[in-house]
């Protein structure tokens, strides 16, 4: 028996584990009491990881279709298949021809990291896809038109705030996101603790708000009228006081004046919370010592989701709390952060709108265009027409909107190659289905999250296990990918376009007069290297160029992760903006809030409106074939107040029927006060009843889909971002 120390790819968390293994084959996973970050603290989904292990439906073998029929296949037939399937597409329709979606996993993934933008450059569509654009995408347009940088997203520094804001999240469930914070449910018990206090602002009573001092049940999609009131009440009574970010901020008499009209009496009735409520949140906000605004999922994923972004990093701003300890940071990471290239201080900033969709014209954002298009992309004739598609690590058939038109349009594509683990309601669409090794069987090392940790931390695991013997690693398929795109076909020597990619890497950090590389020999820097290759040797460069100059053998060495301390203020170094200042009202964002103000004349139609939520045991669509996450309780519910109940005759625990513009589900109803009136919830990521899906367990649990029920006309304009709370439904007996 062995004791392997890996960190927990499935959320944003990253807790350490402590796996025994015989034979391959894990025994046991708990916490790791030695991490730095997450000192043993574990969520039931980490159990989960060994089911993971055992599923027989995970994939082992590429998958070809056959007579209709996804069959094992060898990798070399598989390859064969996709040159085929790929070649005539690109040759006779062109690069825009392909498009590719990216799945939530692969931002927990090393190789897809690295890999995943070599070979969208290598492919030059324009049509690339993910699954930012029905999550954080409106944060990292707001983050980069105020700092310069699209991850440069304050994060709440958690373990010394005293006043904790948090509009639209419910990390006691999520764990945290954009906020990577093991144990988020001890670190904010933690707060009440030592005296502070824990504002929660959601439709639905949450287990958050449980814990919370206060809970606020918004009217969902209303967050941005609810802060303009807070930012106008912190002007009025002047306690507006920028304290030390004060030199780098511009743009405040231009906020000042924007919300000159949004009195929270004026907002009031739009957002349903009582303008002496907004007064005094405003207040005590900007009362305490240290205190920070957090929003997530709830105030992107809807109509004025990179308002909202915008405006809680406004209100940190305008008390003082922005870059300040206990209020909302910055994290310097130790590898991969674009805010820690380049000259300190100032940037290019960020562009958006650089190319439009095709159909509906919306605007690229971050070298990616809104999910919503997808659909409308591959049925539409005409030049560019998506005609075929690569997911990885991706199921937008159930967790983007518009499903049931999504799962039409994939069965209209010329081809699709899928690079994942499961057959599901997505996958079973593909061609050809190319699997890679289980999360433990791979190395780890979260590139993107540590950018957004409440503590400064660097944690790399090797592989706990060995792969299963017919699993390629991913980065080698993505180089592979890589090389039937760029016409050098599926035989190419991977390992000299490993290479490739090293050297581009190496040359951006030797021509960059900040990295510790700077003016380098690259033959050289590439020679101390040495004997790593794929996405372990990308990292070690990525950590030796980065600001704490570590090297993956340090990291190797401490398996229990390298603790390099508290956030700490990183004004004004941090920013890339032209002007070298904290853009407090961007051009874009204040000719947004002319959309704004014309909603507060919009009288509510009576519609019930429909939110999500998320449970401790699942995690967005692909976890339901694990049994220990999915036995007991049905969780795909219906959550409806009782006023609503009542009114509209749903009894608890019998069906009831939802329609919407998208389509109509039915649901089993959960009468419960923890929601609002006017409110129903259904959770994401269900629906595996589905031909052709290989998901035993999952499809005994199968649920609904719910995003069946958005139909894909609702984005929030400014970043693309789909809306997923607030879609009116209607909601009758079944
Ligand atoms: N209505 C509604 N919809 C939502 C949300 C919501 O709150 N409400 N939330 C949205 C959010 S925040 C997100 S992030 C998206 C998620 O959207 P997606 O990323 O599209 O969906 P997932 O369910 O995460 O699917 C992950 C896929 O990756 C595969 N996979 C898992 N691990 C690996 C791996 O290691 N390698 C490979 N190659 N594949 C792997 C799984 O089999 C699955 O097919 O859903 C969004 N959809
Ligand atoms: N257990 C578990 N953990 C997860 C995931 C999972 O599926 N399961 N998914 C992971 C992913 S990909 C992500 S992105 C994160 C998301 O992390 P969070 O955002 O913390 O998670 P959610 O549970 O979606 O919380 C969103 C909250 O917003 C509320 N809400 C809905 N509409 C509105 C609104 O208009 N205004 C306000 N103020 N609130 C609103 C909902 O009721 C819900 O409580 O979680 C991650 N962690
Ligand atoms: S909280 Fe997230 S990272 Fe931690 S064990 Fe659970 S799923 Fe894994
Ligand atoms: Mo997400």
């Amino acid at each position: 028996m062995a004791t392997r120390i890996h960190t927990c790819p499935l959320c944003e968390a990253t807790c350490g584990l402590r796996i025994e293994v015989e034979d391959n084959r894990v025994l046991s996973i708990r916490g790791d009491d030695e991490d730095v970050f997450s000192r043993g603290f574990l969520c039931p989904k980490a159990a989960g990881l060994k089911a993971l292990e055992e599923d027989p439906d995970r994939l082992r073998r590429p998958l070809v279709r056959r007579d209709g029929e996804l069959r094992e296949a060898t990798w070399a037939e598989a390859w064969h298949v996709v040159e085929e399937g790929l070649a005539p597409v690109l040759e006779q329709h062109g690069r825009n021809a392909v498009a590719v979606y990216l799945g939530n996993p692969s931002a927990h993934n090393l190789a897809a990291n690295v890999y995943a933008p070599a070979f969208l450059k290598a492919l030059g569509s324009q049509n690339v896809y993910s699954a930012s654009t029905v999550d954080q995408m409106p944060k990292q347009v707001s983050a980069g038109l105020m700092f310069g940088a699209g991850l440069s997203v304050p994060v709440p520094d958690l373990d010394r705030c005293e006043h904790l804001l948090v509009l639209g999240a419910n990390p006691l469930v999520s764990n945290g996101s954009l906020m990577t914070s093991p144990n988020a449910r001890g670190r904010i018990r933690a707060i009440r603790k030592r005296g502070g206090k824990v504002v929660v602002v959601d439709p639905r009573r949450t287990r958050t708000a449980e814990e919370a001092d206060e809970h606020h049940a918004v009217v969902p999609g209303t967050d941005a009228h609810l802060l303009l009131g807070v930012v106008h009440t912190l002007f009025a009574e002047g306690l507006v006081d920028l304290g030390a970010a004060a030199p780098h901020v511009a743009g405040l008499d231009a906020v000042e004046q924007l919300a000159g009209d949004f009195t929270p009496e004026r907002v009031e009735p739009v957002c349903g919370i009582a303008a002496g409520e907004i007064r005094r949140i405003a207040r005590e906000f900007a009362a305490a010592e240290r205190a920070a605004c957090y929003g997530r999922i709830g105030t992107c994923t809807q109509e004025f989701g990179t308002l909202a972004s915008w405006l809680i990093d406004v209100v940190n701003t305008l008390t003082g709390n922005l870059d300040r300890e206990g209020g909302a940071m910055f994290t310097r990471a130790a590898a991969g952060q674009r805010n820690t290239a380049g000259p300190p201080g100032v940037g290019k900033g960020i562009r958006i709108g650089r190319w439009q969709s095709r159909v509906r014209g919306l605007p690229e954002v971050f070298g990616e265009l809104p999910v919503v298009c997808l659909a409308e992309e591959i049925e539409t004739p005409g030049d560019d027409r998506v005609r075929a598609l690569i997911t990885v690590a991706g199921n937008p058939v159930v967790s983007t909107p518009q499903s049931e038109r999504l799962d039409r349009a994939l069965g209209e594509l010329d081809f699709m190659v899928a690079l994942d683990i499961y057959v599901n309601e997505t996958t079973r669409h593909a061609d050809v289905v190319l699997p890679g090794p289980s999360p433990l069987a791979r190395s780890h090392y979260d590139l993107a999250l540590y950018q957004l940790a409440v503590r400064n931390v660097a944690n790399y695991s090797p592989p706990a296990l060995e792969p299963e013997p017919d699993l390629e690693p991913e980065w080698r398929t993505l180089l592979r990918l890589t090389a039937v795109v760029t016409g050098q076909g599926a035989d190419a020597d991977i390992d000299a376009i490993d290479d490739f990619v090293i050297d581009t890497l190496i040359q951006r950090a030797a021509a960059d007069e900040q990295s510790p590389l700077s003016g380098r020999d690259p033959a050289e820097v590439r020679a101390e290297l040495g004997e790593r290759r794929g996405p372990d040797r990308a990292l070690d460069l990525l950590l030796r160029a980065g600001p704490y100059e570590l090297t993956l053998d340090q990291l190797e060495q401490s398996p229990h992760g390298i603790d390099l301390g508290p956030l700490a203020p990183r004004l004004p170094e941090v920013l890339r903006t032209p002007s070298g200042k904290v853009e407090l009202a961007p051009e874009q964002v204040v000719a947004d809030v002319e959309r704004l103000r014309a909603s507060l004349e919009r009288t509510r139609n009576g519609h019930l409106v429909l939110v999500g939520r998320r449970h401790l045991r699942s995690n967005n669509s692909w976890m339901h074939n694990l049994r220990p996450l999915v036995k007991g309780k049905d969780r795909c519910t219906m959550h409806v107040n009782p006023a609503d109940a009542e009114r509209l005759g749903l009894v608890d625990g019998a069906q009831a029927r939802l329609t919407s513009a998208g389509g109509t589900v039915e649901a089993p109803v959960e009468v419960t006060d923890a929601i609002r009136a006017g409110v129903v919830s259904i959770p994401h990521g269900w629906g595996h009843d589905v031909p052709g899906v290989r998901l035993d367990v999952a499809r005994a649990h199968a649920g609904v889909n719910s995003n069946v029920l958005s139909d894909g006309s609702l984005f929030d304009p400014l970043s693309g971002n789909a809306v997923l709370n607030g879609i009116p439904v209607d909601v009758t007996p079944a």
